[in-house]
């Protein structure tokens, strides 16, 4: 469970023969404990044994390692069996396809199960072989397949269900208000990105949340009180412990809370200069000097990435754009071609090419006959040959980094693929995410776009100003990203811990928005709307903690590659970080290697220490990266009158919509009586 990749969300396991370990067991005094969870990977005491029961440790430790061999072998088997149904379904949703891989699903968790009690058998904790240990431990949390099997098909059939309301939501069009079949990809995005009226962009943000999250509110309920109950029968306290399991980190959420702190500032700087360019072009009836920013101003539908306001809102409106969507466009690209530029990024650092096989059976392009799930994802189908994508791909430069994402998510399969299957995944979630966004910060500067003839020009043509332009857009995504990378699993851990109620569900989410964010809703909002499952991980049951970790990281193996390439000089101003391209560097690409392959099967501050050195996640990587803009920013906001922060929002948040038309007639009179959220300096 620790490592179980997200796509395949189970416990690998084997079926075997068992007759002899059985007979063993008895004979070494009977099963071991059998709890479902484990305690820890500490050596074996070293305890004195009689000579007998030595043997049969020793003997039992053999045994241990031909399961784990046979297990591995039928693992790989049976789930190859399932990512090709949920495949299936996720291409094409069907309910004959739905009902199939819940059968799968079901299939899947009875041998996980069977796996589990046999490798918990094993007095695990007490062999001498650590990778013996590691790997017992690692089955030993057996995750939603303890649930009994009505149940745990439940809890599969609710997760269906709302990821299939969500891949299927349609909204009508702002105008024309009998054209009904908008859908999020690409429809919605392309108003987000494009439209600079407010009244649409108001209208697109409250359909979609109709559409979407509203719909599932009351088996969200149910969602959670099952994985609940399947986490406390792995002896966690709540599900939140249950997927905190797979960063092996005590006080791993205090951690996380420094590494915003350190970042906050940054964030707060941007939000800043953002929110007064938003002001000049929408008016100060929409963005207030002093408050949040609203959400559907910033060209995202969940306000994660903010991108889209680069064109108004650029640093140096005169100098050259570092957007490649204009020459992919030029250049008649396609989808295909957007992964086969990626693929030879990779390639160029001396890592795998994708397998025939991928380019036959992905989903590069939406198609036109049949409703998928659109929402893009890289698929690891345990047979060490066959890897997809599926990514309803348009031709432009945000997707392209999409793509490169993705196809990192490969390059980490495929370097791990002879790995036993109980080790095919990130050292931890975040590093899995990390590598492909490491590549798109190479791919994304000037320096390499004009490489590959995405942009015009010369390095000798890179003012300053292009420079920061450039720095600008990246921190659009990455540092306007931060805080909502961070907030979407604090809500969700203290849902599942029942510190916020289903009576607070939708208020508890703007509170934090806010808090954090910065950012308010632009209408009133009441807990008969439900936001967070607007956003596709909320309602796939995908945990998001993980891509907050990953854009830290990234930051870090970034930095550590640059040096390796001879890209980048701490003490030369000729080599700032930012302008690093680590393209056709085979020792760069080696030294990321050495750490993909590793796959899983160690801790993963070792993995960060092959490649950078350090075994601690460390914000300075990416406050390296954005230093020449943060000075910038400062000095901008001061020149300016902008005062980093926001003060409360005036809009609200109430139990029901009811209370809020009574609030309305009644809001010169009545003290609000709403939810409100803690003062921003009370972070
Ligand atoms: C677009 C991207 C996910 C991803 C998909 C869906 C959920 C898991 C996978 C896994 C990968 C693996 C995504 C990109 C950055 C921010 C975040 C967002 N889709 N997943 N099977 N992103 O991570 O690729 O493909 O091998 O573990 O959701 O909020 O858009
Ligand atoms: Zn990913």
């Amino acid at each position: 469970m620790a490592h179980a990749k997200v796509c395949a969300r189970w416990q690998p396991f084997s079926g075997a023969a068992w007759a002899a370990t059985v007979l063993l067991l008895a004979a070494a005094g009977g099963l071991a404990d059998t709890t479902l969870q484990s305690s820890d990977d500490t050596p074996p005491t070293p305890t004195p044994t009689p000579t007998a029961q030595r043997a049969d440790l020793q003997q039992l430790e053999q045994q241990a390692r031909a399961f784990l061999q046979q297990y591995d072998r039928e693992a790989a088997r049976r789930l190859n069996d399932y990512e090709l149904a949920a495949w299936a379904y996720d291409s094409n949703l069907t309910a004959h396809n739905q009902q199939q891989k819940l059968k799968a699903s079901a299939a899947l968790a009875a041998f996980t199960k069977e796996q589990w009690r046999r490798a918990t058998a094993f007095p695990w904790q007490e062999f001498s072989d650590p990778d013996t240990r590691r790997q017992l431990k690692e089955l030993s949390v057996l995750g939603a397949a303890a649930l009994p099997p009505p149940r745990y098909d439940q809890l599969q059939k609710i997760i269906a269900d709302m990821q299939t309301v969500y891949s299927k939501a349609k909204i009508c069009d702002y105008r024309n208000k009998t054209k009904c079949d908008l859908s999020l990809e690409p429809d919605l995005v392309n108003i987000l990105t494009h439209s600079r009226d407010a009244g649409e962009l108001r209208h697109v943000w409250v359909e979609w949340r109709r559409a979407s999250g509203e719909k599932v509110r009351d088996i969200f309920n149910e969602y959670v009180a099952i994985s609940n109950e399947a986490a406390a029968l792995n002896n966690f306290t709540d599900n939140s412990e249950m997927w905190l399991e797979a960063y092996e980190t005590p006080n791993f959420r205090e951690d996380l809370q420094r590494l915003w702190e350190q970042m906050r500032p940054l964030y707060q700087q941007l939000h800043a200069y953002v929110r007064r360019h938003l002001r000049m072009r929408y008016g100060d009836a929409e963005v207030t000097q002093q408050g949040p920013i609203p959400a559907h101003l910033l060209g995202n539908m969940w306000a994660q990435s903010w991108e889209a306001v680069f064109p108004f809102s650029k640093p140096y409106p005169d100098a050259q754009d570092t957007d490649a969507t204009p020459k992919m466009l030029e250049q008649g690209y396609t989808p295909e071609r957007m992964f086969k530029l990626s693929e030879q990024f990779f390639t160029s650092l001396n890592l795998s090419a994708m397998p025939e096989s991928f380019w036959e059976r992905s989903i590069l392009e939406k198609p036109k006959d049949r409703e998928i799930v659109c929402h893009a994802s890289a698929w690891d189908f345990y047979d060490g040959k066959d890897f997809r994508i599926k990514q309803c791909t348009r031709v432009n430069m945000r997707d392209l980094f999409v793509a490169h994402h993705e196809m990192g998510h490969i390059q980490y399969d495929l370097q791990y693929k002879d790995q036993p299957v109980l080790y095919r995944g990130g050292a931890n979630p975040g590093f899995h995410e990390a590598i492909g966004d490491v590549m798109a910060l190479s791919v994304s500067t000037p320096k390499h776009l004009r490489r590959v003839g995405l942009l015009d020009g010369s390095e000798a043509d890179d003012s300053p100003e292009t420079a920061l332009n450039f720095l600008y857009l990246q921190a659009l995504q990455k540092v306007g990203y931060l805080p909502f990378g961070y907030i979407v699993d604090l809500w969700r851990w203290d849902v599942f811990k029942g510190w916020t109620t289903p009576d607070e569900y939708n208020c508890q989410w703007w509170r934090l928005r806010e808090l954090y964010q910065g950012v308010e809703p632009p209408v009133d909002r009441s807990e008969d709307n439900f936001d967070p499952a607007a956003k596709y991980h909320v309602v796939a049951s995908v945990p998001y903690i993980r891509y907050f970790v990953s854009t830290v990281i990234q930051f870090q193996i970034h930095r550590a590659l640059c040096i390796e390439a001879g890209q980048f000089d701490p003490t030369d101003d000729k080599k700032p970080l930012h302008n690093c391209d680590i393209y056709e560097s085979a020792a760069a690409g080696n030294k990321l290697k050495a750490m993909l392959r590793l796959g899983s099967s160690r801790p993963w501050p070792e993995a960060l220490e092959a490649v950078t050195g350090s075994r601690h996640m460390d914000a300075s990587g990416l406050l390296d990266y954005f230093r020449p803009l943060a000075q910038w920013l400062e000095e901008e906001n001061r020149r300016t009158g902008q005062i980093p922060g926001w003060d409360r929002s005036k809009k609200n948040c109430v139990s029901g919509q009811e209370e809020l038309y009574t609030q309305r007639a009644d809001e010169t009179t009545v003290p609000t009586g709403t939810t409100r959220s803690p003062t921003p300096q009370a972070l």
